[in-house]
C-alpha cells in the first residue's frame, strides 16, 4: 500500500515540476525513488544498542531547523558538547539559504568538528519540511528537534535519549512545558502563553491528542517509527509534532520530560500570523482524513478574503462612477484576482514565494489562470442551472470548480516548483 501511495508521489512530484528548475524535481523524484525501493526491500532501521562502532557513527542526530540564526550556531554547539559528553552524536542544521549567512557559519564550524552538518537548502522555505529533510537525511536510530534559539533545554536531551535505550518499545519523547518540571519559564509572552494554550486544548480535542504539550517544538523519535508516519506529514506549517501525533493515531509509546523554554538568546522570531492559519488548516487536514492538504485550505481561504475584496471595490467604484456596472465590476475582478495572488504568494506559496521578475511574471500568469478559470465557473454553473434550477446551488457548484481549476492550474503554472 505505501508503495503505491509513493508511486502516487512520484507523478505527483513529476506532475507539479513542469521544467526541472535547479534539478529540485529530479532530487525530489530520486529521493522518492529511494524511498520506494527501500520499501520494496525493507531495510530495518539500526537498533539504540548496536555493536561498538566508529565514534563518528552517530547513535543520535540533533536536527536543528533554522532560518537567520547564524549568531546561535556556535552557542548552540558548545552547549550540546557540554550536554552530551559521552554519547555518540551529531547535529544537522537545516537552514533554507538564510539571507545572514546561517550555513555557511555551520559549514565553517563543520570544519572543526566531525559531528557538525549543514543540509542546505535553496528556493524553499518551512519548519516542517525542514524538520523532516533533517530527519531523513540521519543514520543515527534516535533523532531529536530543537530550535537553534537556545530556547530548549539542551541538558535534558541526555535524559530523553537513556529512556529510548531503556525500552525498545518507546517510539517518542516529548519536551513538554506542561508537566511537573516544565514551564514556559520567561520564554513566552502573556499573550503568546494564551495563544499556546488554546492552540494546545484545540489540538488536543480536535486530533484526540493525549499529549500535554503537542505544540512544542522540542521532542525526540525513534527513526524506525518516524518513518511509519512520514509519508502522510504535511511539509508545511509550524507544528510537525502535533501532525506526527495525530498521525500516529495514537498507536505510539510516548514519554513527556519537562523543560523550561528560555528566552529566545539571538535573532528574530519567525512566529507570525500565517502560523496560525496554517496551524488552524493543519487541524482541517488531519480531521477530514488527510482529504485535503493545508495548501488546498489557504488557497480557498484566500479565494474567499478576494470575494470580500470584489465586492469591496465592486461597492465603491459604483460610489465613483454609479451608471457604469461593467466598468466598475471589472476594475473589481482585476483588483480581487491582483489581491488573490499577492496573498497566495504570501501565505499558501511562502515556502517559494515569486519575487522580483519573476513576481510579475507569475502575476500575469495568474491573470490568464484566473480567466480561464471564471469561463469554467460560468460553463458549470449555466449547465447546472439548466438542469436544476436553484440559483444558489448552481452559482455554488461554478464557484467551486472554478476555484479548484484556479488552484490546480495555478500549482502547474504560476508557482511550480
Ligand atoms: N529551515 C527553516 N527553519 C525555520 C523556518 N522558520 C523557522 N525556522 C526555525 O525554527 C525554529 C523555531 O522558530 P522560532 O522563530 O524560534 O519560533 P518560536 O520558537 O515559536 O518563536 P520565538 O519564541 O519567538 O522564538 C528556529 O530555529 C527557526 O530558525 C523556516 O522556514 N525554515
Ligand atoms: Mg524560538
Amino acid at each position: 500500500m505505501r508503495a503505491f501511495l509513493l508511486l502516487g508521489g512520484i507523478f505527483a512530484n513529476k506532475g507539479q515540476s513542469g521544467k526541472s528548475r535547479n534539478g529540485q524535481n529530479f532530487l525530489a523524484i530520486q529521493q522518492d525513488i529511494g524511498d520506494l525501493v527501500r520499501i520494496i526491500l525493507p531495510v530495518t532501521e539500526p537498533d539504540v544498542t548496536t555493536a561498538p562502532k566508529p565514534n563518528h557513527i552517530p547513535d543520535l542526530t540533533i536536527v536543528v531547523p533554522c532560518f537567520n540564526e547564524r549568531e546561535n550556531v556556535r552557542p548552540l554547539v558548545d552547549l550540546l558538547d557540554k550536554a552530551l559528553a559521552g554519547l555518540a552524536w551529531e547535529v544537522v542544521f537545516v537552514d533554507d539559504d538564510s539571507p545572514d549567512g546561517t550555513a555557511k557559519e555551520v559549514r565553517a564550524v563543520g570544519r572543526e568538528r566531525f559531528n557538525v552538518r549543514v543540509v542546505h537548502r535553496i528556493g524553499r522555505r518551512g519548519l516542517a519540511g525542514a524538520c523532516i529533510e533533517g530527519i531523513l537525511s540521519s543514520v543515527a536510530p534516535v533523532v531529536a528537534v530543537m530550535d537553534a534559539d537556545l530556547q530548549h533545554d539542551e541538558t535534558k536531551l541526555a535524559d530523553m535519549f537513556a529512556l529510548f535505550a531503556a525500552d525498545p518499545a518507546l517510539d517518542l519523547v516529548i519536551g513538554s512545558r506542561n508537566v511537573e518540571d516544565g514551564s514556559v519559564g520567561t520564554g513566552l509572552s502573556a499573550f503568546r502563553k494564551w495563544g499556546s494554550d488554546l492552540a494546545t486544548s484545540m489540538a488536543r480535542r480536535a486530533l484526540k491528542i493525549t499529549a500535554t504539550d503537542p505544540m512544542s517544538g522540542f521532542f525526540m523519535v525513534r527513526r524506525e517509527s518516524f518513518n511509519t508516519v512520514v509519508l502522510s506529514l504535511q511539509q508545511q506549517g509550524f507544528k510537525i509534532l502535533a501532525d506526527m501525533l495525530s498521525a500516529s493515531k495514537g498507536s505510539w509509546k510516548m514519554r513527556e520530560v519537562g523543560y523550561t523554554f528560555r528566552e529566545r538568546q539571538h535573532g528574530e522570531s519567525k512566529m507570525d500570523s500565517a502560523v496560525t492559519v496554517e496551524f488552524l488548516s493543519l487541524l482541517a487536514v488531519r480531521m477530514t482524513g488527510g482529504l485535503v492538504s493545508i495548501r488546498f485550505i489557504l488557497f480557498m481561504l484566500v479565494g474567499l478574503s478576494g470575494l470580500v475584496v470584489h465586492l469591496g471595490v465592486l461597492r465603491g467604484m459604483l460610489g465613483l462612477v454609479p451608471d457604469q456596472f461593467a466598468l466598475a465590476q471589472t476594475v473589481a475582478v482585476i483588483v480581487a484576482m491582483t489581491s488573490n495572488f499577492v496573498a497566495n504568494n504570501m501565505l499558501t506559496y511562502k515556502d517559494r514565494a515569486l519575487k522580483g521578475r519573476a513576481f510579475f511574471r507569475g502575476l500575469l500568469s495568474f491573470y490568464g489562470v484566473c480567466s480561464v478559470g471564471a469561463v469554467a465557473n460560468i460553463g458549470v454553473a449555466t449547465a447546472v442551472f439548466a438542469v436544476l434550477p436553484y440559483w444558489a446551488f448552481a452559482g455554488f457548484c461554478g464557484a467551486f470548480i472554478g476555484a479548484l481549476w484556479n488552484f490546480v492550474a495555478s500549482a502547474l503554472v504560476t508557482w511550480k516548483s
